[in-house]
């Protein structure tokens, strides 16, 4: 919750609401239409049209179909029940013959020597009454291809034909083991076919000239040259052709005419004519669709890359993003529009339009020579605007707009793949499932403001419901911010930008609860979600060649192109190794030079914050990578995620990726990841409280031999005050108690006894007792291989949530979700943030909480944390106080006043207490008088302190004995 936010990049994103309001959809573009045809072409096909598809002959058909499977014949059902409960018999309404025989779990046939055609055929005889042929037809069949894939297949297909006279359409296809055992047969043959036929009436140039006017070309006259083979192969002047074939309709086969002819606009379409009436049967066009497809220019990388730098057309529609002939960027993958007025809607002048033949063709114009030095440009990374000039923006747009769906679209197919699968099933972006990701580029350009600059971010919510990403443009105006280092660009050319917030989507959809909502809630999660976000984006850009990650250190840098290679959006580059003097391997002053380690946590740059500290988790799965290879990482780190334990820290998700090693690898890169992680400080004696900790002990070490003798620990836990034994206390070693490898935790009962037993040796960092009203302790315990007696004493805090205090009363203005009840949860990692108001001469204005304690309490202590919280940082510190006491909430006595200096951030401080404050007392009053930042060096009103702009608090303790 620090106020100046410039420095925040590439968020995840905290955007209420989804923003589902659509645009209206694209008119359907104008399509070559038949005059002739009956049926109207089916959607997304433009052109196509075939007679047995139209709605009469399919009503016909489904009855026929029906009629004949009320009334199966006796030898069809038993071959049906022959190949068991997964055997597959579908049959064709059209042929009455099966579209598809096998089974799904096995073969049809056992392993033969016999040729793979020979198979085929051989089971065709076997069963005349489930494939309609008769060995007359199975001896006609002619087998036109024998296609042996990769894995030693053979794939099948056999051709019908009537007096040397192919049949269009159906035939026999057969899927034959490389061992000789029969898959599958496909291809609805046609039963009883003829022998004969009756005679054509159409010459061949009839049979041209009808399927020149079937698709609306000028009928030309042409000279025909017909050979003497059986089909009247006819080639035309001017290049048609025709010949002959046989067509399957729902009336039975029929004499027809195949026909190759080229349309009004140069197109080839394929036809079938009826040869005797003229009649159209078929008709598909063999160019339309590509003509029709739509596409765009879009790089791999970032403009001027020396990889990937180079727009090129990329044909959506074949991929699968964007129907032929849209006129927007709304498809499968997403919808990508231009939020200029930052509204999340799609305003008029909003959607990126399709030119011609629905191409999306934006050239990229250069600005560097326009916009020069001040917006950091140059020949490698040139500029797309100019930030001096208003709305020179508008210029590269649509470009970034049809990049950025481009990137989309890419990064979709990519993590549906192999070995990644984040796919439907997965719970991926797709219109279909009505997720598809909303996308906004160039969001708030227009903006008269100007703040909405150098950032990106994703936003996502459960499967089902479209996540919003933010795309925007990078350096600030000249008067917003002269001193932007950033490259005068745009966030959506930038290939990892892209990626990194398509990543969020994927682990947010990946590490979730039983309802589908993501639980990347706690610090640490946060951080890998960063630290997965750059991985994912950088592991596709090397593995495609675009980043090249050479044997030196420091290649892999997020934001190459807009931080114009210099290290603005992390520290420094991915590919640090732990130790590493490269001088591109910088590191920070906090965290030091080198490659980051557990024990940087929240050092970084010098407090705890997500991106930074997700760089640990990024450069360790850097190390993994190149340990076990890219393919076995994404598919260890992807699993890990979906294995993971909600608000997951780095070492429970470390336990996910070896459980994930045990479940797809069986176990084999054991060793080699516990190697990586202990050499990134998260080795076996590795602690962290839980996934919110900022301040995990670091280890090197991986686990100990198998067979190494273990020790227990054992001890009683008394209350300091009473001397009673402490009930219900858990003992519990912070990163042994996710479960994985063994849970440390022991718990005390009614005589405050507690038992661990089975524990590897060695020195444990944080070992934790808390429960109840007793304020939680950490201590390090060494264990060796016998019993340990540890014993605790522990303070009853009688101001803790749990124990029935309550806040009662406060006057100030809490942040949302920093209210005061964060002070008295005896969690040293929360507490309270008030907004800060100021008296006209520069003092904060008091800010009071009344604390109602559960019993009335001979106070013996009170301890206060005073420390910056909240994301603040130790300006927003408590510096002078004071604290009342009352017996009954109305009379108030001065119980202590001070200050808090810088040393006691971070740590329970004592306070001294007036000794006729302390009987009896059932109230705490706690005045907050001034902040830390006169002592952090600042002056308010400041950026730089969020001291001005909230004040703090962790922790108050109230301690004694019921009075
Ligand atoms: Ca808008
Ligand atoms: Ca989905
Ligand atoms: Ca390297
Ligand atoms: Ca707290």
């Amino acid at each position: 919750m620090v106020a100046a936010a410039c420095a925040v990049l590439l968020t995840t994103g905290m955007t209420a609401g989804t923003a589902q309001a659509g645009p209206p959809k694209p008119t359907p573009p104008g399509t070559v239409r038949s005059p002739i045809a009956s049926g109207a072409a089916p959607a997304g096909k433009t052109g196509v049209f075939d007679s047995r598809r139209e709605a009469g002959t399919q009503q016909a058909l489904r009855q026929r179909g029906a009629a004949r499977a009320a009334v199966a014949a006796p030898a069809l059902k038993s071959f049906r029940a022959g190949l068991g409960v997964e055997g597959v018999v579908d049959l064709d309404p059209l042929t009455g013959t099966p579209r598809v025989v096998g089974r799904l779990d096995g073969f049809l046939t056992d392993p033969s020597a016999a040729a793979p055609a020979a198979i085929a055929t051989g089971y065709l005889n076997r069963y005349p009454e489930v494939f309609g042929l008769s060995a007359a037809d199975v001896s006609r069949l002619s087998l036109r291809r024998d296609y042996v894939d990769i894995a030693g297949t053979h794939h099948l297909s056999f051709v019908q034909s009537v007096g040397g006279v192919p049949l269009f359409g159906n035939g026999v296809q057969a899927h034959v083991t490389k061992d000789g055992r029969l898959i599958q047969i496909n291809g609805s043959p046609v039963a009883g076919l003829p022998t004969s036929l009756p005679a054509v009436k159409l010459t061949p140039d009839a049979a041209r000239r009808a399927a020149l006017t079937n698709i609306a070309a000028p009928v030309r006259d042409a000279k025909a040259a017909t050979a003497a083979d059986a089909v009247s192969t006819t080639v035309f002047s001017g290049g048609d052709r025709a010949q002959r074939v046989v067509f399957q309709s729902p009336g039975g086969p029929r004499p027809a005419w195949q026909t190759i002819t080229r349309g009004a606009k140069n197109e080839l379409f394929l036809e079938v004519v009826d040869a005797q009436d003229g009649r159209t049967l078929y008709r598909h066009s063999l160019t339309e669709h590509e003509a029709a497809d739509a596409s765009g220019l879009a790089w791999d990388y970032y403009p001027g890359a020396p990889k990937g730098g180079t727009q090129k057309r990329r044909d959506f529609t074949e991929a699968g993003w964007l129907p032929a002939g849209s006129q927007t960027l709304d498809g499968n993958t997403a919808h990508v529009f231009l939020d200029v007025n930052v509204n999340l809607k799609v305003d008029p002048g909003e959607e990126v339009p399709s030119g011609a033949k629905g191409r999306f063709d934006y050239p990229f114009t250069d600005f560097t020579a326009q916009t020069g030095a001040a917006g950091f440009c140059s020949s490698t990374y040139p500029c797309s605007w100019n930030s001096a000039v208003a709305g020179s923006w508008r210029t590269n747009a649509d470009q970034d707009g049809t990049q950025v769906f481009y990137y989309l679209g890419n990064f979709h197919d990519h993590l549906a793949a192999f070995p990644i699968g984040f796919t439907r099933a997965a719970g991926n972006f797709e219109k279909v499932d009505g997720d598809a990701i909303f996308a906004a580029a160039d969001l708030g350009a227009d903006d008269p403001r100007g703040f909405f600059v150098d950032n990106a971010f994703m936003s996502t919510p459960p499967d089902g419901e479209s996540p919003l990403m933010g795309m925007f443009l990078f350096h600030a105006r000249p008067d917003v911010w002269a001193d932007d280092p950033f490259l005068a660009g745009n966030a959506g050319d930038e290939a990892d930008i892209v990626y990194h917030e398509y990543t969020h989507g994927l682990s947010n959809r990946l590490v979730v609860d039983a309802q589908g909502n993501s639980t990347l809630d706690s610090e640490q999660s946060g951080a890998m979600g960063e630290a997965w976000s750059d991985w994912y984006a950088e592991d596709y850009l090397v593995d495609k060649g675009f980043v090249k990650d050479t044997a030196a250190a420091g290649d892999v840098r997020v934001g190459e192109y807009v931080s114009h290679g210099r290290d603005l959006i992390r520290t420094q580059p991915l590919d640090c190794p732990v130790g590493s003097t490269d001088a591109k391997c910088h590191g920070t002053d906090g965290a030091g030079p080198g490659g980051y380690t557990y024990g940087d946590y929240g050092r970084i740059i010098g407090f705890p914050e997500v991106h930074a500290d997700g760089e640990i988790w990024g450069e360790t799965l850097w190390d993994l990578r190149k340990a076990l290879g890219t393919t076995l990482t994404e598919s260890l780190v992807t699993r890990a995620m979906e294995l993971s334990p909600a608000s997951p820290s780095f070492l429970d998700m470390r336990n996910s990726i070896l459980q994930a090693d045990t479940v797809v690898n069986g176990g084999q890169a054991h060793k080699k990841i516990w190697q990586v992680f202990a050499q990134r400080g998260m080795g076996f004696f590795a602690a962290t409280l839980d996934g919110d900790d900022n301040d995990p002990v670091e280890d090197f070490n991986t686990p100990p031999p198998a067979g190494t003798p273990t020790g227990s620990l054992t001890g009683t836990i008394t209350d300091q005050d009473s001397g009673a034994p402490a009930a219900g206390v858990t003992v519990e070693f912070a990163g042994h108690t996710s479960g994985f490898a063994g849970d440390y935790v022991g718990v005390t009962g009614a005589d405050g006894t507690y038992t661990i037993s089975g524990i590897l040796p060695g020195t444990y960092p944080k070992v934790r007792a808390r429960g109840g009203v007793y304020e939680p302790q950490i201590r390090t315990i060494s264990i060796a291989s016998r019993t340990n007696v540890v014993n605790w004493v522990m303070r009853h805090d009688w101001a803790a949530l749990s124990g029935g205090s309550a806040v009662t009363a406060f006057d100030g203005d809490p942040w949302p979700t920093c209210g005061p009840d964060l002070m008295l949860d005896m969690d040293q990692s929360t507490g309270v943030s008030w907004f800060t108001a100021f008296n006209p001469d520069g003092t904060l204005k008091p800010i009071t909480t009344v604390v109602k304690l559960p019993a009335a309490v001979n106070i013996n202590g009170i301890a206060i944390n005073p420390t910056g919280t909240c994301g603040d940082d130790g300006s927003s510190s408590v510096g002078g106080y004071k604290v009342e006491t009352s017996v009954d909430g109305t009379t108030w006595t001065d119980a202590s006043a001070g200050t808090f200096h810088v040393a006691d951030q971070n740590r329970m401080n004592s306070l001294p207490l007036a000794p006729a404050s302390t009987a009896g007392v059932r109230y705490v009053r706690y005045t907050i008088l001034s902040t830390q930042v006169a002592e952090s060096g600042g002056t308010c009103p400041s950026f730089d302190f969020s001291g001005c702009f909230f004040v703090d608090t962790v922790e108050l303790a109230v301690y004694g004995m019921p009075g």
